[in-house]
């Protein structure tokens, strides 16, 4: 009798437990209902696999919704229905938490406050939204220790008017050409901010990373490679910033390509952009800027400040780049100090055109190859007065030139100033 007691009163221990602790959710039926009905429950608990081959759009309107998993291998959401939005979360959900779960699907977030994928496995894509502009800007996005792996189609993680904060986790990319795996997008009054830290980036060579129009960017100890860009989207290799402050430290770009500008990073009328401690491995463009090209056609200028750059490039390809370092263009001022570059190939290894300020210290560039008519530093099309160039403590060591005509090894300039202060080794002409 005692134990009977006692069993009953764990009994009820439990279910106490459970009620405080959200309901299971077993099966498709559950899920459907629940999140489509249920008003109260907060706490949606999935402990097995649970495939859903109901195509219909599911819309929950619960304020503060938690689908939790024991494990990712375990708690797994599978939606057969993989090439639509499964779950619209409107503004009735405030707050959106994913933990410990895989989820395949894809998902649509309009107008909520807090999102969170906290240990999430994510085989999908997401479309959030705010559809005012320009009045809050303290809703987050969380994206903590998950991986993020892109289904086979024309979509990817899009966000707009929202703050994100992504953080030790894994983004992979599809077989889509030209296809940017996250788009930010926020506006000049909104300044909206992108943080993302210890991450890595893979485009398996089909998609470029991230494409910032507006906002606040800072990228932090992380990777991106195998990143492809074209003539289509008119982006750089792994990044493209339009019209953003951004920050990039401790940072690895490698194997990353553009048919456009720039092999890793474009920046198109940008107010400012701080590079430091940033390695450039195989990075390259067909047109310009093999690590990066500024484009500035605005009226202010765009304030490049890069310090520690490392770069190794890597000459498979044989194109004449503008830029087998990086390109200027337009009323930019760009200053970098402490630069180390090796196996530059084949263009002009600075290219300026219009009436950039560029001041370069302490660079060091080995092994250059010019195939056609190039120089070190080449400057065009001035604007009024040409560009302003200096170069302090400059080494540049083997400098092979292989052209049938006469180039000048060091500079072409048709106008402006150029101010050497550096130290030549071996220029080698065949
Ligand atoms: C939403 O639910 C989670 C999990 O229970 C909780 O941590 C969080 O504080 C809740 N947020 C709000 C705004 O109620
Ligand atoms: C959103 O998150 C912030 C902090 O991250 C918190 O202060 C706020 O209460 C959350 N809002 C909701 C609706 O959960
Ligand atoms: C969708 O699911 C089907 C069947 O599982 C699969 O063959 C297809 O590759 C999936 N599509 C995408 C885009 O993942
Ligand atoms: C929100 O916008 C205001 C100006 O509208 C700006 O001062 C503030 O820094 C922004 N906050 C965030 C988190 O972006
Ligand atoms: C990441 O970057 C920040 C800012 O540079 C730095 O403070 C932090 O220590 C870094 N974290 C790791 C794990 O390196
Ligand atoms: C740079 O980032 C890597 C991760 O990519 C990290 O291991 C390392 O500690 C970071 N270094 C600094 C100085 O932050
Ligand atoms: C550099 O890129 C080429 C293709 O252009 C590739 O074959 C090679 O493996 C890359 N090298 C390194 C060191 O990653
Ligand atoms: C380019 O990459 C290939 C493959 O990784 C390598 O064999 C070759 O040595 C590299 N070339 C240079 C100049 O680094
Ligand atoms: C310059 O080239 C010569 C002949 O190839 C070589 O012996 C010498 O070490 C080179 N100097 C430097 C500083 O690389
Ligand atoms: C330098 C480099 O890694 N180039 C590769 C970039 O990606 C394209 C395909 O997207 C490859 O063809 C290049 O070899």
């Amino acid at each position: 009798m005692y134990i009977i007691l006692k069993l009953f009163y764990l009994f009820s221990f439990i279910r106490i437990i459970r009620i405080v602790n959200g309901i299971d959710i077993n099966n498709e039926k559950d899920f459907v209902e629940n999140i489509n009905n249920n008003k109260k429950e907060q706490i949606f608990r999935i402990h097995n696999e649970i495939i859903i081959n109901d195509k219909d759009i599911l819309s929950p309107s619960i304020k503060n919704i938690t689908i939790i998993g024991s494990t990712k291998e375990e708690s797994i959401i599978n939606f057969k229905n993989n090439d639509s939005i499964n779950i619209l979360f409107s503004k009735y959900c405030q707050s959106i938490f994913l933990k410990d779960i895989t989820f395949i699907g894809n998902l649509q977030f309009i107008d909520n406050q807090n999102i969170t994928f906290n240990n999430v496995n994510y085989n999908g894509y997401y479309i959030a939204e705010h559809t005012y502009e320009d009045e809050d800007n303290n809703s987050e996005i969380k994206v903590y220790d998950s991986n993020f792996i892109l289904p086979n189609i024309r979509q990817g993680y899009e966000i707009k008017n929202w703050n994100i904060d992504i953080f030790r986790s894994n983004f992979y990319g599809n077989n889509q050409h030209e296809m940017y795996m996250i788009k930010f997008k926020s506006t000049l009054e909104q300044s909206n901010i992108l943080k993302i830290d210890q991450t890595f980036f893979d485009g398996n060579f089909h998609n470029s990373a991230l494409h910032c129009d507006y906002g606040s960017i800072n990228v932090y100890n992380s990777t991106f490679q195998k990143c492809y860009n074209g003539d289509n989207l008119k982006g750089g290799g792994a990044i493209s910033f339009l019209n953003t402050i951004s920050l990039i430290r401790n940072v690895t770009f490698e194997n990353n390509y553009s048919d456009f500008a720039g092999g890793s990073i474009l920046h198109e009328n940008v107010y400012t952009s701080n590079i430091d401690s940033v390695n450039f491995y195989n990075s390259s463009s067909s047109i310009s800027g093999n690590t990066f090209a500024t484009i500035n056609n605005n009226q202010y200028n765009s304030e490049i400040e890069l310090s520690n750059i490392y770069q190794y490039g890597n000459c498979t390809n044989n194109y004449n780049v503008e830029g087998s370092i990086f390109s200027s263009s337009g009323s930019n001022i760009i200053t970098m100090d402490n630069y180390h570059g090796k196996n530059l190939c084949y263009g002009d290894a600075i290219n300026v055109e219009g009436d950039g300020k560029i001041k370069l210290s302490n660079f060091f560039a080995e092994d250059i190859y010019y195939k056609f008519e190039n120089s070190f530093i080449k400057t065009h099309s001035p604007q009024t007065k040409g560009p302003d160039i200096s170069i302090m403590n400059c080494l540049i060591k083997n400098i092979y030139q292989n052209y049938n005509f006469y180039s000048a090894a060091l500079t072409t300039i048709n106008m402006g100033t150029i101010r050497f202060e550096l130290y030549i080794l071996n220029i080698t002409t065949s």
